[in-house]
C-alpha cells in the first residue's frame, strides 16, 4: 500500500537519456509539463525534502529523465522540461524524441501526471501535447501547479477557464484534475491519494 509514509522513503536511483534496462520492473509514474511548471518542486514537496530533485534557477536547461525509487514501491519518472523559448530547434527535438521514446516504450508506465501553471491558460502547444497523450490511451491526471499564485478570488473562475479548454481535448472523458499548491499539506494528501490510486 502506498501512503504518506512511502513518499517519505524515496530516493534518487539514476540520470539518463534513455531508460536503462538495469531498472527493476516497478511500476512508473511519469512526471511531465513545461519548464519551470514545478515538476521538481513537486518531488520534494511530495517527499519532503528539499534538495532531492533539483529546482533549476535556469529554465530549458537540456535535461535527463530522472528515476526515483518510491520505498521500492514504484518509481518516479521526472521528464525533461519543454517549451523553454530559449532552446535551439534541435534542443527541442531532442526533447520530443527522449520523452516520445520513453512514453511510447515502457510498459512498466502507468500513468502521467501532467503539470500545467494554474495562473496561465493552456497553449495551443499543451493542447495538441494533451491530445496525444489521450490518443495514445495514457491514464492522466492533470495537475495545475502554483495555485497559491493566485489570489483564492480567483480560484473557481480560473478552474473553469482550464476545464473549457480542456473539454476540447476530451470532451467527457475528462482525466482527474487538481489544484496543487508546494505550500499546501492538503495538496500533498490529495495528490497521494490519486498516485496511490493509479499504481
Ligand atoms: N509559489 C509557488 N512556487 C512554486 C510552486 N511550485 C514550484 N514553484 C516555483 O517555480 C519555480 C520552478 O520550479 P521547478 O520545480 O524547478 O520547475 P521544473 O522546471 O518544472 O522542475 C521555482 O522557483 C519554484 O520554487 C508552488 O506550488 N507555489
Ligand atoms: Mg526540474
Amino acid at each position: 500500500m502506498i501512503n504518506t509514509r512511502s513518499f517519505l522513503r524515496t530516493r534518487f536511483l539514476l540520470s539518463a537519456m534513455v531508460k536503462p534496462d538495469s531498472l527493476s520492473p516497478l511500476a512508473e509514474v511519469a512526471i511531465f509539463g513545461r519548464s519551470n511548471v514545478g515538476k521538481s518542486s513537486l518531488i520534494n514537496h511530495l517527499t519532503k525534502r528539499r534538495k532531492l530533485a533539483k529546482i533549476s534557477g535556469k529554465p530549458g536547461k537540456t535535461q535527463t529523465l530522472n528515476f526515483y525509487s518510491v520505498d521500492d514501491s514504484f518509481h518516479l519518472v521526472d521528464l525533461p522540461g519543454f517549451g523553454y523559448a530559449k532552446v535551439s530547434y534541435k534542443e527541442r527535438s531532442d526533447w520530443g524524441k527522449a520523452v516520445e521514446t520513453y512514453l511510447k516504450s515502457s510498459v512498466e508506465l502507468k500513468a502521467v501526471i501532467c503539470l500545467f501553471d494554474f495562473k496561465r491558460a493552456l497553449s495551443t502547444e499543451d493542447l495538441s501535447l494533451l491530445s496525444w497523450l489521450k490518443l495514445n490511451h495514457y491514464s492522466l491526471l492533470i495537475l495545475f501547479t502554483k495555485k497559491d499564485k493566485l489570489h483564492i478570488r480567483e480560484h473557481s473562475k480560473q478552474l473553469n477557464i482550464h476545464k473549457e479548454q480542456l473539454s476540447t481535448v476530451f470532451e467527457n472523458e475528462m482525466p482527474p484534475l487538481l489544484t496543487y499548491s508546494n505550500q499546501s499539506e492538503k495538496s500533498r494528501l490529495e495528490l497521494i491519494h490519486l498516485i496511490a490510486k493509479l499504481v
